[in-house]
């Protein structure tokens, strides 16, 4: 790999051997639909999912790898009108994102029509004039064509009236597996020429602890309601082989801390005789066994971190 062979080419046909690589960022509402699609485009959970707005905390690299191409997506939180201080650095996250990239993937879920949220979006990146923008028409499932043909004139009149234009229109659905390989086969040539940029099978750069507080914080979110899902977040603490264990017989000791805003909210997370919190140790364990490759002992702990979302040193602490 690497050296590549000088192709003997007849004259009539073009010299187009050339190898891309870069960043296209999607970006959107919360709830659009951004971290599926990238998990789709990539082939395997990079991001955690939810049905609650905010999920995605930070950005997320997705590496797609093509012979001719290497596509690194970032997944970026859902741009908002911020309540709190953790809102206003998830927005500067994203802001500072799509500053970088080479190409902007704006994504509109086809089931809603556009509303404020979207337009307050297409205004800020009608003012990046160098980086191409695609728009991109998530959860097409979700609608029948004729819906689906409304939503794309009115993402064309958006763009007339903000004085975008759009490098693409493409309608997806990721969950559905539709138009996911056509949206890669678009964004690639927007990207500039050059080599790989990641090693050949990286599918994201995430720190596993990282990936591991996700996909706990992920079955933690499943089931909860109103404030509670901005209120959680979980950190991990440790990560350390059991010793003494036979060598075909590894455990891997997981200390993990489950933050809430709120003494009242601890039950809720705890649920009767500690059965929810069991149940997200039982889901998460077996999705990070499956990631690591390795049994998992997972001790998880509810802890207070009063009113995190809203106090500098307690972001800090928890990692924004
Ligand atoms: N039917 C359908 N549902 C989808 C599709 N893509 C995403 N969803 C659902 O939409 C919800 C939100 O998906 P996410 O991918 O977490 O949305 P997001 O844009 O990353 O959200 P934030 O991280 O909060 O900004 C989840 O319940 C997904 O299962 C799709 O193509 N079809
Ligand atoms: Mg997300």
């Amino acid at each position: 790999m690497g050296a590549m062979s000088v192709a003997t080419q007849s004259s009539e046909e073009p010299a187009e051997a050339v190898h891309r690589a870069g960043f296209a960022c999607f970006v959107g509402r919360p709830n659009a639909g951004k971290s599926t699609l990238t998990n789709a485009l990539v082939g395997q959970k990079v991001a955690i999912t939810s049905n609650r707005p905010q999920t995605t905390r930070h950005t997320v690299r997705g590496i797609v790898h093509r012979p001719e191409a290497q596509l690194i997506l970032v997944d970026t939180p859902g741009l908002h009108k911020p309540r709190t201080l953790l809102g206003e650095r998830l927005n500067d996250v994203v802001r500072a994102t799509w500053a970088e990239v080479d190409v902007i993937g704006f994504c509109l879920p086809a089931d809603q029509k556009l509303g404020p949220g979207d337009r307050f979006i297409a205004k800020e990146l009608a003012g990046i004039k160098r980086t191409p923008k695609v728009a991109i028409v998530t959860k097409t499932d979700l609608v029948d064509s004729k819906a689906l043909a409304e939503q794309l004139i009115a993402i064309d009149q958006l763009g007339r009236e903000l004085g975008i234009t759009w490098a693409e229109i493409v309608p997806v659905s990721a969950t559905a597996g539709q138009q996911v390989d056509l949206l890669a086969d678009l964004l690639i040539p927007l990207l500039p020429e050059g080599p790989a940029l990641y090693p050949e099978g990286d599918l994201t750069d995430e720190p596993e602890q990282v990936m591991v507080a996700e996909l706990i914080r992920e079955a933690a979110l499943e089931g909860v309601r109103d404030e509670l899902p901005h209120s959680i977040a979980v950190v991990v603490e440790e990560m350390l082989p059991r010793e003494d264990r036979p060598a075909d017989k590894p455990l891997l000791d997981i200390h993990a801390n489950v933050f809430i805003e709120r003494p009242s909210q601890k039950g809720i997370i705890i649920g009767p005789k500690g059965k929810r919190l069991k149940d997200v140790g039982i889901k998460s364990r077996k999705q990070i066994e499956a990631l690591l490759g390795t049994p998992v002992f997972l001790d998880l702990h509810v802890k207070v971190a009063k009113d995190w979302q809203r106090d500098p040193k307690q972001l800090r602490r928890l990692g924004f």
